[in-house]
């Protein structure tokens, strides 16, 4: 059960217990830290999970990604957000958000957020803390984004052009600037100038200026003064909180199937969404992760380029994405849409060890006389493949064998007891569960806090 405020200093807060009486059991029964990820290629819905549990936990905790990330979430009085860098805890005001050593942090980006967000009467002050060993993202990062893609011309990844994969990978060639370095504004114009160049000699049309250099310094000296007060030793104060018994939930962005290591590369993001991905990305160790829930979407969607095995192509594909209204969250660029692929979810069930999923808008399959289900896939010549191959070829040759379920076309955006779902809508979700083998214990059958069933 959540206990009081924690501060960022070393000294221990003092607990206080809050009494939730009303608390599902399902939510009181989670563990001390738990962990949301996405189940296919993002915008399940995990943005909307975390805000229902925020005021259960103490801490909301982004662990990777950056400000490609999009999580839309409705307040009580239905009023929307949407959120790339703060973590969807943030509209519970008892909640501490964190941004971690994984995350990837483009400041304009952050402390615009952080405006729109106090511009509604949500205080961010002391609420969210930013670790110091976070790397910086530049403007030039997502100029050099889009010069890659442009690059790639044809077999272009559709990135989000947040800057995302440039930015990881100063970081992993070791000339990133961290938070940190901020408190060093002596050597960082050397640091700056080395990245720079660097983009500089790499891209002919990227356009490097001493001004330019000395502009984004005095631009990064002013964000150094305002970052101040939310820097923090996260890994510090996220093992000093575990001590204390504070709650933990772990937020995380995009999905396993966008995973540099387990998602269908190259088409994938520059870090690890995976369960792996919590514990390098907060430096909390893995002993001390408890319950993590996948949250799998009732039909699938992905931005951007690459294979997806149950893609409609057709007016059925049309249809999801204007029923579902699926358009990215940071983009705005309408998302492919197809059935559930069931070889995938269990693939990302395997890498992740959810204890339970969120099963997310179901009520979108509403008007739908017949639902699909991705069950197994063959290679052309009818011989079976027996795991999510990793092979692009593959991928891109095989045949998905489906399941056809009906419809239950009845509406049931209101429905809040898992009993009231017509027989055929269960029968959907209980099919799923005994495809992947791991229980649904949450259903989404709208956008809002409350459209949420139970189970
Ligand atoms: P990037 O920008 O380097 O991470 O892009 C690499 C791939 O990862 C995909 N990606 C995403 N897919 C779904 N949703 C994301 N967030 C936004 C949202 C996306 C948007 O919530 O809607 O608004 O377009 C996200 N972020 C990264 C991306 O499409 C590439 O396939
Ligand atoms: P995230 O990136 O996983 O947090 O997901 P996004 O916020 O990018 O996309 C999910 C979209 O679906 C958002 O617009 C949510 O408001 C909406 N949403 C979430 N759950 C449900 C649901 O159960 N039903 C419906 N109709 N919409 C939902
Ligand atoms: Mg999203």
């Amino acid at each position: 059960r959540k206990t009081g405020p924690i501060s960022c200093s070393a000294s221990p807060p003092v607990a206080v217990e809050e009494h939730t009486s009303d608390t599902p059991s399902r939510i009181d029964a989670l563990s001390q830290v738990s962990g949301v990820l996405g189940c296919q290629w993002g915008d399940e819905g995990k943005g909307k999970l975390v805000d229902i549990l925020a005021k259960h936990f103490d801490v909301v905790a982004r662990c990777q990604g950056g400000a490609n990330a999009g999580h839309t979430i409705y307040n009580s009085e239905g009023k929307k957000f949407a959120l790339h860098l703060v973590p969807s805890g943030i509209l519970n005001e008892e909640t501490t958000c964190v941004i971690g050593n994984g995350v990837v942090v483009h400041l304009p980006g952050l402390f615009k957020e952080i405006d729109g967000l106090e511009s509604n009467g949500i205080s961010c002050k002391g609420r969210i803390l930013v670790s110091d060993r976070a790397h910086l993202l530049f403007d030039f990062h997502q100029e050099v984004d889009g010069l890659r893609e442009a690059e790639l011309a044809k077999s272009f990844i559709g990135t989000t052009k947040r800057g995302i994969g440039p930015c990881y990978s100063s970081k992993v060639i070791r000339n990133g600037i961290r938070v940190s370095d901020l408190r060093h504004m002596d050597t960082f114009p050397q640091k700056l100038d080395l990245l720079l160049s660097d983009a500089a000699s790499r891209f002919k049309d990227f356009k490097y200026t001493s001004d330019m250099l000395r502009e984004e310094v005095e631009r990064y000296k002013k964000f150094a003064e305002r970052l101040e007060p939310f820097i923090c030793d996260t890994v510090h104060f996220m093992n000093e909180s575990i001590l204390q018994k504070k709650k933990i939930l772990v937020e995380g962005g995009q999905a396993t199937m966008l995973d540099i290591d387990f998602g269908t590369y190259p088409f994938v993001t520059s870090s690890s969404p995976s369960a792996g991905g919590i514990c390098t990305g907060l430096g909390i160790a893995p002993r001390t992760l408890g319950d993590i829930i996948g949250v799998v979407k009732a039909y699938t969607t992905r931005v951007g380029s690459g294979p997806f095995p149950t893609e409609l192509l057709d007016k059925a594909g049309d249809l999801l994405r204007f029923s579902g209204q699926e358009f990215g969250t940071t983009t705005g660029r309408p998302r492919r849409c197809g059935w559930l692929d069931i070889v995938a979810l269990k693939y990302v069930c395997q890498i992740n060890g959810f204890s339970s999923l969120n099963l997310t808008k179901l009520d979108v399959l509403s008007d739908l006389s017949e639902i699909q289900l991705g069950v197994s896939y063959k290679n052309p010549d009818g011989t079976p493949i027996n795991s999510f191959p990793a092979d692009l070829h593959v991928l891109n040759q095989l045949k998905v064998e489906y399941e056809t379920m009906p419809g239950w076309q009845t509406d049931i955006s209101s429905v809040r007891n898992y009993s009231d779902l017509p027989k055929i809508a269960r029968q959907y979700v209980e099919r799923i569960e005994e495809l992947v083998g791991v229980p649904i214990h949450y259903i989404g059958v709208g956008p809002g806090r409350d459209a949420l069933i139970y189970k």
